[in-house]
């Protein structure tokens, strides 16, 4: 804190105060509205990490880079503001990269902020303390990079970092601070006058009024329309125009999964149970805020993807996107707000709602599908299979539709998202574009965090393993987060035996029965341990009631589950066979 003395000291005899870069860089966080930090200390940005907690951001110290940084990142699409990560130097940097790397695929607003070597040892490859070029590195893989390397440049070089993120197609932002530009010293007066706060970073892109007439004509062509509703229309926080195109159009839509809750699951035009179905069926597809990659079968039939012959309407800020992966009909570039608004002014009040023989054939497969499901859900065996567990925790969140669900696994997570409804938007945070295990306990942070609300976390044994040291930094924040890991003892299923006969287990398997609850317990939170629904139950309700941090092992039969749940068929598969 030397730095902050120093500051009160008149060092150029003349009456002038003072800045430096720490106190630059938290000022012009602050002047654009940043009041988290999500980071690991350590030289060198531990003091800025002390300052900014100083002047009043909340600094909130992980176990390990990359689950600050999935905070981070959960934190940009919960807030539509770029959430931010601090790190160290070399190592810490590329464990918060991948976070950044995840936050761009997902096309979600972040910074990683990370300390660095100077750059003329770094240039010369002098050996310095954790050297490495990170501006390099970090390029190929986020939206934009910059470095910063005079005190009067931070307040440009943050507001860059901001618009570049929040902008167009929203993604991750890395910004290099070398270690030597913290101390660096000017006046005041000057540096206050170099901050910059960014005027309207996403700025509205209203699409044009032809694109606009190709779509309505095509949607009103259609005989049997469906719209798929992405979590890039989540992000945008447009929840009352989703809803009312939604609803004046009647077309039956689907959600994806960080899509789910933005209008009810149990919305009367909801097709999510007929899944299949109107993938397979629909001659029109409108596309909000939806990616056609892998998730969509590229947009290209298999046996229980999308035909040939079906057409797109697509809305999406990004124009590169169009045509990906199969031609778009009716492309409409622009803000998912403004192209949904221009759709229904064109549109009017009496549109007419879609066929009824669609309707109705949808409307009959959903509730087939659901009756279906019910008893499945109603089981109470022991130990528990994914279907009993998942259908008290169904209950649970139709009781509590504020809680935020956080999910990660194989089995763990396809059921969940196809068993349990959501009810308001951005409610579930799961492993985004990439499938990624490891974004569990840092979004559950986040969420808490920037919403206030409970959070419920739906983990697989081995995804909860990625981050699970992060149970002490939910401890130390005293966080209302209930993780219930369902323990299979191994990824996908505890039965894989060693086709060598050899002593070690299988590759997918864990130690059998071990006791996650125990876990949280060491850190002064709650451990449960429950072995049947009814017990699930009770415990993820007291959890609740609560809101204190805990942590309930969930005995899940080790046979239940399927390789790679629903993905399976992503497998390659051996010519010669498995030996
Ligand atoms: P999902 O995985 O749910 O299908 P994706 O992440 O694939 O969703 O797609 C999200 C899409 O939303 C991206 O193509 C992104 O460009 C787009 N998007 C993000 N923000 C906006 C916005 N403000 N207006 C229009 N499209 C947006
Ligand atoms: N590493 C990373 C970063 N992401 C991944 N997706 C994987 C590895 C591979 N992987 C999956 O795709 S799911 C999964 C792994 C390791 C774990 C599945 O086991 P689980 O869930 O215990 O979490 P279930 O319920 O046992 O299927
Ligand atoms: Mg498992």
């Amino acid at each position: 804190m030397a730095m902050v003395e120093s500051l009160e000291t008149d060092t150029t005899g003349e009456g002038a105060s003072l800045t430096d870069g720490f106190h630059l860089l938290i000022d012009a966080l602050k002047l654009n509205g940043v009041e988290t930090i999500y980071g690991v200390p350590g030289i060198p940005i531990t003091d800025l990490g002390r300052m900014a907690q100083a002047a009043g951001i909340r600094v909130l110290s992980f176990r390990h880079e990359q689950n600050a940084g999935n905070a981070a990142a959960a934190a940009g699409f919960l807030t539509k503001k770029p959430g931010i990560c601090l790190t160290v130097s070399a190592p810490g940097f590329l464990n918060g990269l991948t976070a950044l790397a995840h936050a761009t695929t997902n096309c979600w607003p972040m910074i990683l902020i990370s300390g660095s070597s100077e750059r003329e040892v770094v240039d010369l490859m002098q050996g310095d303390y954790e050297e490495m070029d990170q501006l390099a590195v970090a390029k190929p893989l986020c939206k934009a990079a910059y470095r910063i390397l005079h005190a009067k440049d931070i307040g440009i070089g943050v507001a860059r970092a901001i618009r570049a993120s929040m902008s167009g197609r929203p993604g991750g932002v890395y910004l290099d601070i070398p270690g030597n530009l913290l101390g660096q010293v000017m006046d005041e007066v000057e540096g206050q006058k170099s901050l910059v706060k960014v005027i309207d970073p996403a700025p509205k892109q209203v699409p044009h009024a032809d694109a606009v007439t190709r779509a309505v004509e095509l949607i009103g062509s259609a005989k049997k329309p469906l719209i798929i509703l992405g979590k890039g229309a989540s992000y945008v926080q447009a929840d009352e125009v989703v809803k009312e195109f939604v609803e004046r159009t009647g077309i039956p839509y689907l959600p994806m999964s960080m899509a789910k809750g933005l209008l009810p699951d149990t919305h009367d035009l909801s097709a999510g149970p007929a899944r299949s179905l109107v993938l397979k069926e629909a001659d029109v597809v409108i596309m909000v805020g939806a990616r056609l990659n892998w998730l969509l079968s590229h947009g290209k039939g298999n046996q229980w993807g999308i035909p040939h012959s079906t057409k797109f309407v697509q809305l999406d800020i990004e124009p590169k996107e169009m045509d990906s992966n199969v031609q778009i009909a009716a492309p409409l570039v622009g803000d998912i707000e403004s192209c949904l608004s221009a759709m229904l002014e064109e549109m009017g009040h009496e549109w007419r709602k879609p066929p009824e023989d669609w309707l109705t054939t949808v409307r009959e497969k959903k509730e087939g599908n659901i009756a279906r499901m019910a008893s499945k859900l109603q089981n109470n065996n022991s130990p528990m299979d994914y279907n009993g567990a998942l259908g008290v925790l169904k209950r649970v969140i139709a009781e509590r539709p504020d809680a935020i669900l956080v999910n990660e696994g194989a089995n763990t997570l396809d059921f969940a998202r196809s068993i349990i409804d959501m009810f308001k938007p951005r409610k579930r945070l799961d492993v985004g574009t990439w499938g990624v295990m490891g974004i569990g306990m840092g979004s559950c942070i986040a969420a808490a965090v920037e919403t206030g609300h409970p959070v419920l976390a739906i983990e697989g044994d081995s995804a909860f393993g990625f981050s699970g040291m992060e149970v002490e930094t939910i401890c130390r924040y005293n966080l209302p987060v209930c993780i219930v890991v369902f323990n299979n003892n191994g990824i996908y299923r505890g039965t894989d035996v060693n086709q060598s006969g050899g002593e070690d287990v299988a590759t997918t398997v864990f130690v059998e029965d071990s006791r996650y609850d125990l876990m949280m317990e060491a850190f002064g939170g709650v451990g449960m341990h429950a072995t049947s629904p009814d017990e699930l139950l009770q415990a993820v309700n007291k959890a609740m009631d609560s809101g204190k941090p805990t942590l309930i092992n969930a005995q899940i039969d080790p046979a239940a589950g399927k390789e790679s749940g629903n993905i399976g068929s992503l497998n390659p598969v051996s010519v010669v066979g498995k030996k």
